[in-house]
């Protein structure tokens, strides 16, 4: 049976003739035009990219490789003893467009273990870190400083066929992601916790072995592969799938380009909405006294904040037009594991109150919950209450997606990515004002 790779590389030759095809026959067919809203309002929804990892309906929500979420968590193989499936085979799925079986996904499984080991003085970088740092500083630096350990940079110095260069940004790529888990464990147990270790079990997968490093029980080893797998790919314009993209089309290794995703990933309009929404939920608990406020408590709580100019963290979102499937999914995990969740209360008491205020206050296109509206609290309930730390979470999930879509990126050679910008007067000139 083909591994792995060797499937991976059936599929690009596959894959190739179509693009060739796409740009000899119909490189100057036009797929969209762009208004002047677009280009000053962040390229909202100019089609300029190209995956074929995932796709993001604004009302279905995201699919990968096609399948929905509840597809991928019903078909891919699950982990043993567990109700979710591995991560591992989530990662074949991405790559290869098939649903792995379960012996393939226990090589990718057994490949992975082999490649966690951590340098030693990547344990020093993180080390070197004040406490104090935001650990997606520390988990960003922590990536960079393995740039050396490249095997994409050595052997493009060395000299290589531009068909080949998937190959050892594969390699790459799963060195990184093994170790991600291992690293962000690391980051958890200095900063915040005596009862994790800094050892690992070979025999767990991804996720098994990231709770086993927190020193977490079960079900947080089903929780971490559910984090993982949602989070993994959002299609190729959200800021960190992007900027992953973008560094690596410079033909810059994966680990420049995950260090910079992670950078992206960490501002509040994007993954760090998930610390944004446990911060606000705790200040409303202590404003109410630890209590679950009224229904009318909640929106003027609301109100208040939409008033004093803030946006409602975990609400929203750039494409979604409604409520973000990756939420659902979470919603129904608490609801069969942790109902009586007090945090969990509050959340669909929010769920309840927002919509209906973003609506009237008619300025969000999306008045839905995304997934960062719930992702803290299902951590909160498991003793990871250190919210800082949740979009580092995230990052390890989303390394997945990125990661697969660079691969192709380089099996395809996609060229590096150089939009045009105009200046403001070249815009008044195109749309008349002015002389
Ligand atoms: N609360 C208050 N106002 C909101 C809002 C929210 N949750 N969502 C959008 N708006 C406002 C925008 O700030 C914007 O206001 P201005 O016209 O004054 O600038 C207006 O509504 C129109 O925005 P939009 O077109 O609906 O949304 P954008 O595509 O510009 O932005 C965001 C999408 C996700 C950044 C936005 O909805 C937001 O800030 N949400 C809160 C933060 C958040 O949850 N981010 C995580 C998103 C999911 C994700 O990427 N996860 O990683």
């Amino acid at each position: 049976m083909k591994g792995l790779k060797e499937k991976l590389y059936d599929k690009i030759e596959e894959h190739r003739p179509r693009i060739k095809r796409l740009l000899k026959e119909h490189g100057e067919t036009v797929v969209n035009e762009v208004t002047v809203q677009q280009i000053i309002g962040g390229m909202r929804g100019i089609k300029s990219l190209v995956s074929d990892i995932s796709y993001l309906d604004p009302f279905e929500g995201i699919r990968y490789r096609g399948y929905t979420l509840p597809e991928v968590f019903e078909k891919l193989p699950k982990a043993q003893g567990s109700e979710m499936p591995c991560v591992e085979g989530l990662f074949y799925l991405l790559l290869t467009g098939d649903i792995p079986t379960e012996s393939q996904c226990s090589d990718v499984i057994y490949d992975m273990v082999n490649r966690r080991q951590l340098p030693k003085y990547v344990y020093d970088v993180i080390d070197a870190f004040p406490n104090n740092s935001h650990p997606m500083a520390i988990l960003s630096a922590a990536v960079m400083s393995m740039q050396r350990e490249s095997v994409f940079n050595l052997r493009y110095h060395r000299g290589m066929n531009k068909q080949d260069f998937w190959d050892p940004t594969y390699e790459d790529s799963i060195n990184l992601m093994s170790k991600l888990p291992v690293i962000g464990a690391y980051i958890y147990n200095k900063l915040y916790s005596d009862k994790g270790c800094n050892y690992q079990d070979p025999t767990k997968d991804f996720g098994g072995n990231f709770a086993y490093m927190l020193g977490k029980e079960k079900p947080y080893d089903d929780v971490s592969r559910m984090y993982f797998i949602i989070h993994a790919d959002h299609e190729g314009g959200n800021v960190s799938a992007h900027t992953g993209h973008l560094i690596a089309s410079s033909l810059s290794d994966v680990y420049y380009s995950v260090s910079g995703m992670i950078n992206g990933l960490a501002g509040p309009l994007h993954g760090l909405a998930n610390q944004e929404v446990l911060r606000w939920i705790q200040n409303l608990k202590e404003q109410f006294g630890n209590r679950l406020p009224t229904k009318s408590e909640l929106q003027k709580s609301v109100w208040e904040t939409l008033n004093s100019g803030q946006v409602i963290p975990g609400y929203g979102h750039a494409v979604l037009r409604k409520t973000d499937p990756r939420y659902t999914i979470q919603r129904e995990y608490s609801l069969k594991h942790m109902p009586e969740d007090e945090l969990f209360k509050y959340l669909d008491l929010l769920y309840e109150v927002v919509p209906p205020i973003l609506q009237e206050q008619g300025k969000a296109k999306n008045p839905w919950p995304n997934v960062d509206a719930h992702s803290g609290v299902i951590q909160w309930h498991y003793g990871v209450t250190e919210y800082d730390y949740y979009t580092v979470l995230f990052s390890i999930g989303r390394s997945i997606g990125v990661l697969s879509n660079i691969i192709w990126d380089r099996a395809l050679g996609y060229p590096i990515e150089r939009p045009k910008s105009i200046t403001t007067h070249m815009m008044e000139q195109i749309v008349g004002i002015g002389s």
